[in-house]
């Protein structure tokens, strides 16, 4: 897998990459001519990578996270940071516990005290937040549901604290983390989708509409392209204000068969979890969840759309 950065002191975005299980993270800085052939590190990874590149040693140079996905001799992850005088450091190596593969990694300031931090997820979240050393700590734990894959951070809710969004494997249910005002996260508020088959680089998030608020886009192998459009500025400004203070105590509507990912491209639902698809087995349990995660006080409403592949 491919991400971007600036791993030289120029400000040409070079790239990162890693393949499955090569015990190596190559980079390939780029030139005014194109990208460089790659240079190879050494770090230890044995499949279902995963991998991001930020600064997470305080120094403001971009550093490389590789997470390991398969095989205990594997750190969960390693960082590499950039060097002053060009290249990388040896891997630092970071685990959350013996016996533990990790599914996906984030990083953000999930924190709230300015440093990047890394966010990894197991059959948990576990948060390795930055020290002022520009090491990661020992993991907070935050319990999660079921399979969760890939994760990413973002300020979701738009009040300037960086949040966790996961997607979590065969059950069809998105998770929310919002950052609150003490550094913590609040327990996963989940919405149901029809998200059923997704690895660690399935998931992005990011305004693809142009409204200010982050969408969340999903490759889900089983569905297609999922895209949940954040309806997060509809509501603050009032427009949608009743249709959000329905709250849990609203009737959870039929499941609208129109809108079953795949019929036609492009289809948008409205109503996120609240008319939520059925699942592709047609459980009905998943509308009930994303009701309850429709809580007044969390404010986030999602518009589903899928483009099936
Ligand atoms: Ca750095
Ligand atoms: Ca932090
Ligand atoms: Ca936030
Ligand atoms: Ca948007």
């Amino acid at each position: 897998m491919l991400r971007l950065g600036r791993l030289n002191d120029d400000n040409l975005l070079d790239v990162a990459a890693v393949g499955f299980g090569t015990n190596s993270v190559s980079v390939m800085l780029s030139s005014t001519g194109g990208p460089n052939p790659p240079v190879e590190y050494p770090v230890l990874h044995g499949g279902r990578e995963d991998l991001e590149v930020a600064d997470v040693t305080g120094d403001g140079r971009d550093d490389l996270i590789v997470m390991s996905g398969q095989t205990y001799a594997s750190p969960n992850f390693s960082v590499l940071a950039q060097l002053a005088s060009g290249g990388f450091a040896s891997p630092v190596e970071y685990r959350v516990g013996e016996g533990i593969l990790t599914s996906g990694i984030g990083v953000g300031d999930v924190t709230g005290d300015g440093r990047n931090d890394v966010v990894a997820s197991y059959q948990g979240l576990a948060v390795f937040a930055q020290t002022p050393l520009g090491t990661l700590s020992e993991p907070t734990i935050y319990p999660t549901d079921n399979g969760a894959k890939p994760v990413e951070v973002v300020d979701v809710n738009l009040d300037s604290r960086p949040d966790v969004v996961t997607a979590h494997n065969s059950s069809n249910v998105v998770g929310v983390y919002l950052q609150q005002p003490d550094g913590s996260l609040a327990s996963e508020d989940e919405y149901g989708f029809p998200v059923a088959q997704v690895g660690p680089h399935s998931l992005a998030v990011g305004d693809i509409n142009g409204d200010g608020a982050p969408d969340v886009v999903i490759a889900d192998r089983a569905h297609g392209l999922v895209v949940l459009y954040n309806t997060l500025p509809e509501q603050t400004n009032g427009s949608s204000s009743a249709d959000a203070e329905t709250g849990s105590s609203a009737t959870v509507p039929e499941p609208d068969r129109s809108c079953r990912p795949g019929t036609e491209p492009m289809t948008m639902c409205k109503g996120g979890g609240r008319s939520a698809p059925e699942s592709s087995d047609g459980r009905r349990a998943r509308s009930a969840r994303a009701e309850r995660a429709r809580r007044p006080e969390n404010g986030l409403t999602w518009l589903y759309s899928a483009i099936r592949w």
